[in-house]
């Protein structure tokens, strides 16, 4: 991290990063480019962050030009993933973004209660994963923009209530997506799929699994599915087994946190950097900043599968829960 970077900086790029709307971003870069020392070395990083400015004016133009009607059909990304909720009629899934995020989705018992996507956000220790509630399948009328919601989406969870039938609401979601050209992540290799189709994660939850009654229920539901689907049971009434669920959804995103510090400071770990599994200390680095993909000389790692501050080149792989000390 260069040295003369006063720690308001710091927060102000915090704040830039956790901006959920075009306004919160400009805000929070121009609050950073106010901060900014003036001196020569600094004139890269001022004009990159005007240009990230600009380009937010822009999302924020075409953002305001989009119809009213046309607004609620797309589901802008927050957060650390996009997970939708997809199933037949009445199974819960809109029980169970209620009881997993701060959204508020109307539940019913009677079906086809939820008409249009809703999103939430859900905590997951310190990320957040963005959950969207979904109208239910249904082959008589068709919503285009439910499929498109699908196809962007970082996973798909399918949502059956175990305590009727959950094999035909299992087989109808999947047969229908399928018919869509949409399959789940794993299955590109059976020969039976052709061109353009796109495969996403798939995650089951057998949703009300309240008790031990309905514990049997999943057991022969478990019996009957192929063994290569992931299913939990969970319950949107009781909150049973939401902790598994949500580290199941975390671990499917394929991300990792890593913590920045600088030397002789502690890390904040309530900020974690966001990155693909796999990623190296160079893109760490990028996503901090372009220049220092080019400065960076070495870093030091706090980790599960390193010593403490060890010393590591530019191509070492990062782990979940890395603290890294850029040298530049
Ligand atoms: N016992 C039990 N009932 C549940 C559970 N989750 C949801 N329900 C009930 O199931 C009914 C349907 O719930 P919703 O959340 O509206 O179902 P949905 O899948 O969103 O329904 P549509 O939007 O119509 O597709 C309501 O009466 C809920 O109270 C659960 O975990 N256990
Ligand atoms: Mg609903």
């Amino acid at each position: 991290m260069p040295a003369n970077l006063p720690p308001a900086y710091f927060e102000a790029e915090k704040r830039y990063r956790e901006a959920k709307t075009p306004a919160e971003g400009i805000a929070a870069l121009e609050e950073m480019l106010a901060i900014m020392p003036k001196h020569k070395g600094t004139d890269k990083l001022k004009a990159d962050l005007r240009r990230r400015i600009s380009k937010l004016k822009t999302k924020q133009q075409q953002r305001k030009k989009l119809g009213k009607r046309e607004r609620g059909y797309i589901v802008e990304r927050e957060g650390v993933g996009q997970v939708i909720l997809m199933g037949t009629p009445n199974v819960g899934k809109s029980a169970l973004v209620g009881a997993l995020t701060n959204a508020d989705p109307p539940v019913a018992d009677f079906p086809h209660s939820t008409w249009k996507p809703t999103p939430g956000m859900m905590y997951f220790e310190n990320v957040q994963i963005q959950l969207v509630d979904t109208p239910p399948i249904s082959r008589e009328h068709r919503e285009p923009w439910l499929l498109d919601v699908a196809r962007r989406a970082d996973l798909i969870l399918v949502v059956v209530d175990v305590q009727t039938d959950p094999m035909l609401q299992l087989e109808e979601t999947v047969s229908f997506l399928k018919d869509n050209k949409i399959a789940p992540l794993g299955m590109e290799h059976t020969g039976e799929l052709t061109d353009r189709w796109i495969f996403v994660p798939f995650l089951i939850v057998a949703n009300k699994s309240d008790d031990q009654s309905a514990e049997e229920n999943f057991q022969i539901f478990k019996s009957l599915v192929e063994d290569n689907w992931s299913l939990i049971p969970v319950s949107a009434k009781t909150g049973r087994n939401f902790d598994l669920l949500k580290q199941t959804l975390f671990a499917s995103l394929e991300i990792i946190r890593v913590y920045t510090k600088v030397p002789g400071k502690e890390p904040d770990l309530g900020a974690p950097f966001v990155l693909k599994r796999g990623s190296k200390v160079e893109d760490l680095a990028s996503k901090i900043h372009k220049d220092f993909t080019e400065k960076l000389k070495y870093a030091k790692v706090w980790g599960e599968n390193v010593y403490d501050g060890q010393m590591v080149q530019r191509d070492h792989v990062l782990e979940d829960g890395d603290i890294v000390e850029l040298h530049v």
